[in-house]
């Protein structure tokens, strides 16, 4: 397995999430201009899937959902066949016939992005027991959606991990929304987190906008399911800076809250810190955002390069 591997330099946090804001908005800017498939983008969300990923060894695994290109971007994956895929092409991590929505990338452990909202979870808690029969030493994360916390899938879940004490790393990556209807509307409280509570599972609330907090919680989470065997669950408090998926002008959405989610972009926070840390200079940023761009440039011109797949290959690797 090649995953990327973070040995706590801060400076990599920042160009991974520079890695993933390009290649979501290159993303959105091909959908509209060339009418590649739309995805559903993270922009705004970086610092979550990039804390928690940064915090994994080489034989944890992942499971994810719709929202899945900052964790696969994060793990290691290439970003042209990460394009490829969205594309339709043969270079695409499966081989085209996923789309973004179905990806799975074995040598970057990714078992499954699940587009059906929760299914992610089900399928956790069935890895983590397969991790540990097998006794296998990997920490199985689970990102998911507070629209997903919201499904009963959730509740079986958590409850059958915590009864058959199995390492699982639940992330609830709460943006606030769930397609076009705000969390406000599906929930009444305002802690996820604290659902953990009757299962007996362990849980916490990290600021999913900075990515050194989401580390940091992240990594002592997983010393403790290490440690003890048994799941917890992280919620990361962000925002969907961009629609549910491309194109999607955001009518419905309060403009002073996303005013106020943007004063708390996960990017420029981070930058802004370092600067005046002295962690970063003016050069040093301006040079990591050519970097990230040049990769995204080279991911498009290979994704658009590579072929369809032949109609004989219409039913191959579709079923395992
Ligand atoms: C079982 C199921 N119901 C409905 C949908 C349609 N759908 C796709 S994404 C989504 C919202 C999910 O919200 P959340 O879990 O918060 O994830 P987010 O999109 O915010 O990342 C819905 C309702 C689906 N894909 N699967
Ligand atoms: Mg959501």
């Amino acid at each position: 397995m090649s995953v990327n591997t973070y040995d706590g330099r801060v400076q990599d946090l920042l160009q991974t999430m520079l890695l993933i804001r390009a290649y979501e908005e290159r993303a959105a800017a091909l959908q509209a201009e060339s009418g590649v498939p739309g995805t559903c983008t993270s922009v705004g969300q970086e610092a979550s899937a990039v804390g928690v990923v940064a915090a994994l060894g080489a034989d944890d695994l992942i499971l994810t959902n719709h929202r899945s290109a900052g964790h696969l971007l994060a793990r290691g994956a290439d970003p042209g066949r990460l394009l490829a895929e969205v594309m339709g092409r043969r270079a695409g991590y499966c081989k085209g016939k996923s789309g973004s929505l179905h990806i799975s990338a074995k040598e970057l452990g990714v078992i499954l992005t699940s587009t059906i909202v929760g299914g992610e979870l089900a399928l956790a808690t069935g890895v983590g027991l397969s991790q540990k029969m097998l006794k296998r030493p990997g920490v199985v994360v689970c990102f998911f959606g507070d629209g997903a916390a919201c499904e009963g899938r959730f509740h079986e879940s958590l409850n059958l991990a915590a009864v058959w004490q199995l390492p699982i790393l639940y992330v609830c990556e709460n943006n606030q929304w769930q397609a076009f209807v705000h969390r406000r509307e599906t929930m009444l409280g305002d802690s996820i987190a604290s659902w953990a509570t009757p299962y007996g599972i362990d849980s916490a609330t990290v600021d999913g906008n900075d990515v050194e907090q989401v580390r940091a919680l992240a990594t002592e989470a997983l010393d403790s399911i290490r440690a003890s065997g048994r799941p917890f669950l992280l919620e990361t408090r962000t925002y969907r800076l961009r629609g549910h998926f491309e194109p999607d002008d955001q009518a419905y959405v309060d403009p002073d809250e996303l005013a106020a989610w943007r004063a708390r972009d996960p990017l420029p926070r981070l930058q802004a810190r370092l600067l005046e840390s002295g962690q970063l200079d003016a050069r040093a940023l301006s040079a990591m955002e050519s970097d990230a761009q040049r990769r995204i440039d080279a991911a498009v011109a290979f994704a658009i390069d590579s072929p369809y797949p032949a109609i004989d290959e219409l039913v191959t690797d579709v079923y395992a």
